[in-house]
Order: structure tokens, then C-alpha cells, then sequence
């Protein structure tokens, strides 16, 4: 099913007219409206005009996370507040979070974006979506919620937490469709089986739109089997616009870029060279229509591949592999982002520890642990319990002021944890190891 058939079945040659055009527009537009990148375009010797080819895209030097960060809030804003109509922000790096910001036109073309995704994934006017992200800041509910309200589902904005009530509705409301990171669809069928009603109760819902985070084919198989539904996968970043920028169409082969509005390139992600299609790198976006904070080669650290051979299913636009993993270290515990930065921030302020610590992601049923291991900088402490038991929940409680999420810390004898000569390794996911 096609909401733009068209755009969606565009043939190549066409797709990338229109995308040179957009190219040329957004680089024009990034450099008459964009101090940022008036500077950075000045100083890499590109003028506006000189980009006449999909491949000039190369001249251009690449956008980064730290750019939002250095330029917070509005900084990279291209537009003036008053045309900006909403804002949406990613949870904190070091502190400050990335701040992004929508024009009308931004937001039409986001829910256009969303559309073809989850009508791609099987939804229809007839589903009744229950969507199970957090509204607020996370651009996850808010994105889903217009791109299904276009096609015409009904939706329920019940936002993620109280499971309980939520499976009330989901078996009052006949709740066909649902939207969630998988680890909490694992959760929430986990809970259902849990209580007094037979899972016969839930026998409407059909198809699971999740996204966000990754997700293994081993888990997708148990959220399938568990609910008796079709999960499709769709990726994005607050960033680039939120949700949308990929999704699976029924083949579940690669999720479709939504290549009229963004323009993908996989590089390597230390040398930034290109990589031929079907290698894995860094993948890059830029921008194509965006006006409230457009971006060009934006590096979003993900690791995956394009192929730009046409689906089964008739789409033409590249499809991306699911995200292999990331190029720096930032991990995504419970839906929040944190950098292990954050955490080393917290450390280097206390002075009973030293700046050597590992942090253990786990998968401990369906939700994610994290463990911070610690060394003491004089082991004679471990001689009183009572003085590491106080020092291990002061450390937790730091944590979680900056971050915001709970976590186990584990006090170990100086020397102890491993020391690296090159970059170091400070991070251990277990997650996906069985
Ligand atoms: O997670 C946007 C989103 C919301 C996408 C809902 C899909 C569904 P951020 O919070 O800015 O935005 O996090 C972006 O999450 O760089 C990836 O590392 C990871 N990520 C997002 N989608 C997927 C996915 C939203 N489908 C970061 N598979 C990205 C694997 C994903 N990782």
C-alpha cells in the first residue's frame, strides 16, 4: 500500500533530478540563512553555485552532533521563532540536550514522511494505533501520532508507562495496531500474560510499528509470536526530523529511505571516504526541504548499508539495512541517551574514585540494566562496608541527577579495571550476546 505512489515509485533518473534540485536549494538556503554554515561553506571553498552534481555533495564537510550541542538552543535555527511552530528535543549528551525546531512546512512534510512509512508497513484507515513512546520532548509519539492520523487510523495517544491501563484499552478498545520501542512490546505482552485475561483478549491487534532502538530478529520473533502480530522497523533522529527518515514496507528487506527529503551516503567512519553501495559505514544525511534547522551531511553515527535496488514491492527509493551498530559510544539505555562522558563527569568529581570505570550493559528480561564499575583510588576502604556501601549510593544517586535513570554501582580494588593505550574501551553490551 503507497500514500504517494508517484514520489514513492519514482523511477532513478527522476528521484535524483529532484534531489539535485533540492540540494541546490538547501545549500543556498543553509548559507544565506545560517551564520553556522555560511562560515563552514566560506572556509571549505563552496560556493552555493558551484554544486551541480549529486557528487559535489563530497566538498561539503559534514555536520556533527557537537555542532548542535556548541550552537544550543537555536543557534543552527534558519528560520525566525515566529515561524518556527514547534520544538522538539533529543535526551541529554553532555548536559545540554539537542534542540531541534519545525516550520508548518516542516511538519506537514514529517507526517507525509510517516504516512507512507506505516502505510508501507500495512496500516490503514480501518487501524486503531495505540502509541506506546512518550509524548513530550521524544520526537517518537508525536511523529507517529500525525503520520497515522493523515491515513486516517484512529489513534490512542495513551504514551508509554502505566501497562496495565494501557492493555485495558488495548482490550476495551480493540486496539488493532501498536507503536513502541520493541523492548517495551516485549514488556508489555510479558505483562498481559501476567494477568487474569486471556491473550484471546488482544486477538485484534495485527501489526506492531516499532522503532527507535535496535532490535534483534531472535526479539522480533518473540514480540511476533508473543501478540500474533506483523512488526515492521522504522529508524530516525530528532535531528533530521524524528521518526520517518526510514521504514520497512511489507518485504521487510531494508528499510526505504525517504530519499526525496533526505539524501543518504555511507563513509567510512574515520577516514569520512565513501563507501560503494552494500559496504557498511557511517551513514550521512542531508536534508532536502527542511526550514527550521536543515543539515547537511549530518554524521548520525549509525552503521548500516544502502542498496539502491528497487524493492519487491515497488518502491524505488534506497533501502537502508537495520542499524548495525554505532560509530562512537553512545548508548541508548531505556529509551535515554547517554554518553559514557556523562557518567566519567560524575566520577572525576568524587574523589575516592579514579577515572578508570567500565560500564556493563545488560538485557535482564525485557528491560535494560546498566552497571557502573568503579575503582577506588585507596583500596583500604573496602575494609568498611558500611563506608562503600554509602559511597556506592552516592555515586548512584549523581547518576541519576544527570542522567536520569537508575543504575547498579560496583566498587572494585584499584588496578583492577582494564587500562588501554589507544582508545578506550569503557563500554561492554551485553545485550544482543546470548
Ligand atoms: O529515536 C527517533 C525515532 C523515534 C525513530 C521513534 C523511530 C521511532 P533519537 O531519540 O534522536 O530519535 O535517537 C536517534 O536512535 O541515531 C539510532 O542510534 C537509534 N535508532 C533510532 N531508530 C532506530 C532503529 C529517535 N529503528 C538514535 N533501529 C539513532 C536501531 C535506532 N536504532
Amino acid at each position: 500500500m503507497f500514500f504517494q505512489k508517484d514520489i514513492e515509485t519514482m523511477p532513478r533518473k527522476q528521484l535524483e533530478e529532484l534531489q539535485l534540485e533540492r540540494l541546490k536549494w538547501t545549500v543556498d538556503y543553509c548559507y544565506k540563512n545560517v551564520p553556522f554554515y555560511t562560515k563552514k561553506l566560506d572556509e571549505a571553498g563552496v560556493t552555493p553555485d558551484s554544486i551541480k552534481s549529486l557528487e559535489d555533495i563530497k566538498r561539503i564537510p559534514p555536520t556533527t552532533k557537537a555542532d548542535l550541542r556548541d550552537n544550543y538552543p537555536f543557534g543552527l535555527f534558519a528560520k525566525p521563532m515566529k515561524e518556527i511552530v514547534r520544538i522538539h528535543a533529543s535526551s541529554g549528551t553532555t548536559g545540554k540536550p539537542t534542540v531541534v525546531g519545525y516550520t508548518k512546512h516542516d511538519l506537514d512534510i514529517w507526517s507525509d514522511c510517516m504516512a507512507r512509512i506505516c502505510m508501507a508497513a500495512g496500516a490503514t484507515s480501518e487501524d486503531i494505533v495505540q502509541i506506546s513512546f512518550g509524548y513530550g520532548m521524544f520526537t517518537g509519539a508525536l511523529g507517529l501520532h500525525y503520520g497515522l492520523e493523515k491515513i486516517g487510523a484512529t489513534v490512542i495517544p495513551n504514551s508509554s508507562g502505566n501497562t496495565e491501563k494501557a492493555l485495558m484499552y488495548m482490550r476495551d478498545f480493540g486496539t488493532t495496531a501498536l507503536v513502541a520501542t520493541p523492548s517495551y512490546a516485549l514488556y508489555m505482552c510479558e505483562t498481559a500474560k501476567s494477568l487474569e485475561y486471556p491473550m484471546s483478549d488482544y486477538s485484534r491487534l495485527r501489526l506492531g510499528l516499532f522503532g527507535s532502538e535496535g532490535c534483534t530478529p531472535e526479539m522480533r520473533t518473540q514480540i511476533e509470536s508473543g501478540w500474533g502480530l506483523f512488526a515492521t522497523d522504522n529508524y530516525g533522529m530528532s535531528e533530521l526530523m524524528g521518526p520517518g527518515v526510514s521504514g520497512e514496507c511489507r518485504e521487510r528487506n531494508g528499510l526505504h529511505f525517504n530519499e526525496d527529503f533526505f539524501l543518504p551516503e555511507i563513509v567510512d567512519p574515520d577516514t569520512l571516504e565513501a563507501r560503494d553501495e552494500g559496504e557498511y559505514g557511517e551513514l550521512l544525511v542531508t536534508t532536502l526541504t527542511k526550514e527550521g534547522i536543515p543539515l547537511l551531511r549530518y554524521r548520525t553515527r549509525d552503521i548500516t548499508k544502502i542498496t539502491y535496488e528497487p524493492c519487491k514491492c515497488g518502491r524505488t527509493h534506497a533501502r537502508m539495512e537495520k542499524v548495525q551498530g554505532r560509530s562512537d559510544d553512545m548508548l541508548k539505555i531505556r529509551g535515554v541517551n547517554i554518553f559514557p562522558s556523562q557518567i566519567e563527569s560524575v566520577l572525576i568529581a568524587i574523589d575516592q574514585v579514579s577515572p578508570h570505570y567500565q560500564l556493563v550493559v545488560r538485557r535482564e528480561g525485557f528491560a535494560d540494566t546498566l552497571e557502573v564499575q568503579v575503582e577506588l583510588v585507596d583500596s583500604s576502604l573496602l575494609d568498611s562496608y558500611g563506608k562503600i556501601q554509602q559511597l556506592q549510593k552516592d555515586i548512584a544517586k549523581k547518576i541519576q541527577t544527570v542522567l536520569g535513570i537508575q543504575c547498579k554501582i560496583s566498587i572494585v580494588e584499584h588496578g583492577t579495571i582494564e587500562r588501554f593505550v589507544g582508545k578506550a574501551k569503557r563500554v561492554i553490551d551485553l545485550r544482543n550476546v546470548k
